[in-house]
């Protein structure tokens, strides 16, 4: 009885629509909470017209699978981290190269050299870019005493992105594609024993229960992206597409904000837990930059000229 009710009364207002957005990551993780409060910032904007059902910690599609979903409508909108899909397209792999941009402000800048070639790439394949937010510089765990790149040989180096993979093979590691929610699981049953990410996914996935060391190396700050299905997009009335644009635009804002913040936050919350953060030495980091600038002349060579336009403007900045 209650529900015909309740359908009676929404039906007879204005139409609502509801999307799905599938995220890889759990409630913990700083892209969740701000993908949460995004979700009632549209309910407001939108007057309750657009309802989107947050699906976190993979449980509607595996990391790999988001942007697929997100192109064939499956959802609606959805959360990638665009560095997973390298292997599709250069601009993907950009902001996932090591020691190209190591700090929030170039990171951000490297973002608006990107932005124009990833939008112009996923409006090609039916999907609009909403908004991007990096993760925290990313750093090595390991149990081991790392002083230099060759120390590194034969760890089982969890991946997860193309990038990651190969820098394994650059050091001499057995790369091992896991993404964040099998993480826990591939530490716990040894099939890993190291891998470079975030102090947010360490704490995400209680990584000092097994990794005791985190190497600060400051690597690269790969970003997470909010996409949008475009015929879903347009089948929004304008003043509900400006509603997500807004939230869209906020969300964006906020994360960046939040990525730093709580970057400190889950520092202490490592060394809390019994983790060590270390300076890398400077032969570690020179070694790791030498394979940085190995992997973008690389990268240079595949994307061409947008690649070289996109740094270009990056360095203009
Ligand atoms: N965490 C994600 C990607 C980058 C990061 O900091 C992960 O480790 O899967």
């Amino acid at each position: 009885m209650a529900g015909s009710i309740v359908l009676a009364f929404s039906a007879g207002a204005q139409a609502q629509t509801k999307w799905d957005l599938p995220s890889a990551y759990p409630a913990s993780n700083f892209h969740v909470e701000n993908l949460t409060s995004f979700i009632k910032d549209v309910d407001t904007l939108s007057q309750g017209k657009l309802k989107i059902t947050l699906h976190n910690n993979a449980s509607l599609y595996k990391a790999p699978e988001i942007k697929r979903a997100v192109q064939g409508n499956q959802a609606q909108i959805g959360e990638i981290l665009l560095t997973n899909f390298a292997n599709e397209d250069p601009v993907y792999e950009l902001d996932g190269l090591p020691f190209l941009a190591t700090g929030y402000d170039a990171s951000f800048k490297l973002y608006q050299a990107q932005k124009p070639f990833l939008e112009k790439k996923l409006n090609a394949h039916g999907m609009t870019l909403l908004y991007a937010v990096a993760w925290p510089p990313q750093g090595i765990f390991a149990n081991r005493d790392i002083k230099q790149v060759s120390d590194m040989k034969g760890l089982k180096w969890r991946a997860y992105s193309p990038v990651t993979a190969k820098i394994a093979e650059l050091v001499g590691a057995q790369p091992v594609t896991v993404q964040q929610a099998e993480l826990a699981q591939a530490m716990a049953t040894g099939v890993i024993d190291s891998y470079m990410s975030s102090a947010s996914t360490g704490y995400d996935t209680k990584t000092y229960e097994y990794i005791k060391k985190f190497y600060d190396t400051q690597a690269w700050l790969p970003k997470n992206a909010i996409i949008v299905n475009k015929k879903a997009f347009d089948a929004l009335d304008p003043a509900t597409q400006a509603a997500l644009k807004k939230a869209g635009a906020q969300a964006e804002e906020r994360g960046w904000k939040l990525s730093q913040e709580k970057n400190k936050w889950y520092q202490q919350e490592l060394a809390k837990n019994g983790m060590e953060t270390i300076q890398p030495t400077a032969e570690l980091k020179s070694g790791l930059s030498e394979i940085g600038k190995r992997m973008l002349d690389d990268w240079l060579k595949k994307a061409g000229a947008d690649g070289q336009a996109m740094i270009d403007a990056y360095k203009k900045q």
